[in-house]
């Protein structure tokens, strides 16, 4: 089957893009100088109603004759004043507009320069006592045409002059888009929604719809980039903070260029240079799209029309923690070109630093690291551009190059990453779920652990073979740890493909291979023969420890191998799991408590599983502990028990058996010593008419679909006619 690599040049021209990216942000505020809008007073309150309101002559300061536009608020306050928005939808006023004014007719519905102010939505209409956003929507409205907020300190040396705390509102069809032709600065689109530069920004309870970026340069040598269609924060002055914040069919896309497209980034959200905490962010049906050209599709310095995290994209400098991120069926796709199809990285999350480099000049390398503390990443898509030779895909839900990383209580399911189809040559793919490199610099590190990472695939386009694999994770030059993990069917669509659960490579790297540590997790279900669940090419290593195998057609490979280690420390055996491994709900890879994962992760310090729930004395294999399953009997009337046992999921049904003692009546509801079936929804049963004062042993053994006993407890007890916790009666 011959080499099968994903080809250097595919991997060794993105160094380039954060060089690139930064040109733009440096000459969009050169020129700017004044600061029109100061003003003295702190902490006034100003109001706004689209429907009562009136701009004429008003300050905004009186609750009773508010104000009719934001614009017009935003106009009159003072850093530190708050401006409350009742229901209803703003649009671009068209006067009075410091964008307009100011930054060469760069339009927004609301325009923000050099104040640091609060706003906030969701008031019902002659009522400014409570806010409500999802019963009064307040709603900033690009019409297709403008952006929607534009947040800018035009001193990049006094950063923290500018800075927005918004809270309940939608902001929708927005639009950013670049010129047909020009500069960087002119082809190139940000934040179609909103766009924040060197301000502070806090976003919480927030909607961004159907907002588009999009690259122009379609007479340009190369298409425009395109960031952030839903909003693009750039270089905040503080940790930025967004807190229940939905991402829904944003876009972005690269503009066409006559040889090659654009690149789209962050089809949600984009962040360059900066610290966030993000809280319960989620994305939906968003797109980062390159740009499609009629030309090569390659340009000089080896760039193509690449597509980036159509969730979140972050790059440059960056300390980001994200806590229960939901991404679902967003897509990455790189742009289709004549000769070199774009690439597509991170269906729904990307990554990107440099780790030893300070690409802006501000003393402070690009160093990047991401950490996400529970995440569900599901149906999401990263797909190469078609051309000759088709475009590269990276990543199906999750793409990081030179950063370090930390995903934890995570599900990863159904993501798929696959190629561009070429004639000449396939479009490679790798990393169906998760896809981490290291080209230009070794040392950053990512760990991956506590997660299910199930039913991913990946796919190479059509056209001549030149490979990809990892099926639900690639590790390319990374020193990686992957601990603890649920790692289940994920699926090669094409071959020759390499390491269906996991491929470790150093291909096309520039510093020496990077060892992986694959520790503690259940490796099960990749059957496809002639594809090993782990593979390690030659010259790379893999230290393994305590790993479950099950149900792969071969556990690691054996031929062009490189070094495996502790791989006779592995448990082969059933990890049995509640759901009997069917996907869908994460809850379907808990395992039961006969699973041979049970009291296997030797040496493992782990303390807590992917659920939160303590690990019970030597933690078992895998992303989940095993539960204990508990039958509670309780007595609740005279002659009369109820055994409960609680719902569980995955269970096909129950048989309750009841051991009678000698003399004592039978229950109304089952024989004594005769197993009685109930269904698999049922939470526990009634046992009537029994004699009282009698010891009654309840016995109850949950089944799977297959017939296999999975769960079982007994437990005993005996009813009464005293009951201390009823009314009392007289008898
Ligand atoms: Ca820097
Ligand atoms: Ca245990």
């Amino acid at each position: 089957m011959g080499k099968v690599s994903l080809k250097e040049d595919n991997m060794a021209h993105r160094v380039h893009w954060l060089i690139t990216i930064f040109l733009c942000l440096l000459a969009m505020s050169a020129g700017f100088t004044t600061n029109p809008l100061q003003a003295e007073s702190l902490g006034a309150t100003r109001y706004v109603n689209t429907a009562t309101g009136s701009d004429s002559g008003n300050n905004c300061l009186n609750p009773d004759a508010p104000c009719r536009t934001i614009q017009r608020a935003v106009n009159q306050a003072a850093s530190g004043d708050a401006i409350l928005v009742a229901a209803g939808k703003y649009t671009y006023a068209g006067t009075d507009n410091p964008c307009d004014q100011y930054l060469g007719g760069l339009k927004a519905v609301v325009c923000i320069i050099n104040k640091e102010l609060t706003l906030r939505g969701g008031y019902p209409s002659g009522n400014w006592g409570w806010s409500d956003p999802s019963a009064n929507p307040t709603i900033i409205d690009g019409e297709n045409r403008l952006r929607g907020v534009y947040v800018l300190s035009s001193d990049p040396n006094k950063p923290s002059q500018a800075s927005i705390e918004m809270e309940g509102f939608t902001i929708q069809n927005g639009l950013n888009q670049g010129a047909a032709s020009g500069s960087d600065t002119q082809t190139f689109a940000f934040g179609g929604g909103m766009l924040t530069d060197y301000a502070g920004v806090v976003l919480r309870n927030m909607r961004f719809t159907n907002n588009v970026a999009l690259g122009g340069g379609s007479q340009n040598t190369y298409g425009g980039s395109a960031s952030g269609g839903g909003a693009a924060i750039r270089r905040t002055p503080w940790r930025a903070t967004l807190e229940n914040v939905v991402f829904v069919a944003n876009r972005a896309e690269g503009g066409s260029g006559r040889t090659r497209g654009g690149y789209g980034l962050g089809g949600g959200l984009y962040v360059l240079w900066a610290e966030m905490d993000g809280s319960n962010l989620e994305f939906y049906d968003n797109t980062s799209q390159g740009g499609s050209t009629q030309g090569n599709g390659q340009t000089s310095d080896l760039q193509r029309g690449d597509a980036f995290g159509a969730g979140v994209t972050i790059m440059g400098y960056a300390d980001i923690n994200l806590y229960n991120v939901v991404a679902r069926g967003n897509r990455t796709i790189g742009g289709n070109a004549a000769t070199n199809g774009g690439g597509a990285f991170g269906g729904a999350i990307k990554a990107e630093g440099i780790p030893t480099v300070d690409a802006n000049g501000d003393g402070v390398n690009e160093t990047a690291t991401l950490r996400i503390f529970g995440c569900d990443l599901t149906d999401n898509l990263a797909q190469g551009g078609d051309a000759a030779v088709g475009g590269i895909s990276a990543g199906g839900a999750l793409e990081t190059i030179h950063s370090t990383l930390l995903v934890e209580r995570c599900n990863i399911q159904n993501n798929k990453s696959q190629g561009g189809n070429g004639v000449s040559a396939q479009g490679p793919a790798g990393g169906g779920g998760i896809y981490l490199q290291n080209i230009f610099y070794a040392d950053p590190t990512a760990t991956v652990k506590n997660s299910v990472i199930a039913y991913n695939s990946v796919g190479a386009g059509s056209g001549p073979a030149v490979g990809g694999g990892g099926g639900g994770i690639w590790l390319q030059g990374i020193e990686a740890t992957i601990a603890h993990n649920t790692i289940v069917g994920n699926r090669m669509l094409t071959r020759p493909l390499q390491g269906s659960a996991i491929d470790v490579l150093s291909d096309g790297i520039t510093h020496a291979p990077k060892p992986a540590y694959i520790r503690y997790n259940i490796i099960a279900n990749h059957a496809e023969t002639g594809v090993a669940a782990v593979h390690v090419k030659p010259s790379n290593t893999a230290n393994l420890a305590y790993n479950l195998f099950f149900g792969n057609s071969s556990n690691v490979n054996t031929s062009q191998v490189g070094v495996i280690n502790g791989m006779n420390t592995s448990v082969l055996g059933d990890p049995r799991f509640i759901g009997g491994a069917a996907g869908g709900s994460v809850e379907n890879f808990r395992i039961s408590t006969s699973s041979a994962a049970v009291n296997q992760a030797l040496d493992s310090s782990e303390v807590e599983d992917i659920a939160g729930n303590t690990r019970n004395g030597v933690p078992d294999i895998g992303a989940y502990e095993s539960a204990p399953f508990q039958v509670w009997v309780a007595q609740v009337a005279s002659e009369t028990l109820r055994a409960y046992w609680g719902t569980q999921s995955g269970i096909d049904h129950y048989q309750l058996t009841v051991t009678c003692p000698p003399g004592a009546k039978r229950p109304a509801e089952v024989e004594c010593n005769v197993p009685k079936r109930y269904p698999g929804d049922a939470d526990g049963a009634w046992l009537t008419r029994l004699t009282n004062y009698a010891s009654y042993d309840i016995a109850v053994t949950a089944y799977g679909a297959d017939g296999a006993a999975l769960l079982a407890d007994e437990s005993e007890a005996m009813p009464t006619d005293i009951f201390v916790y009823t009314p009392l009666v007289t008898r």
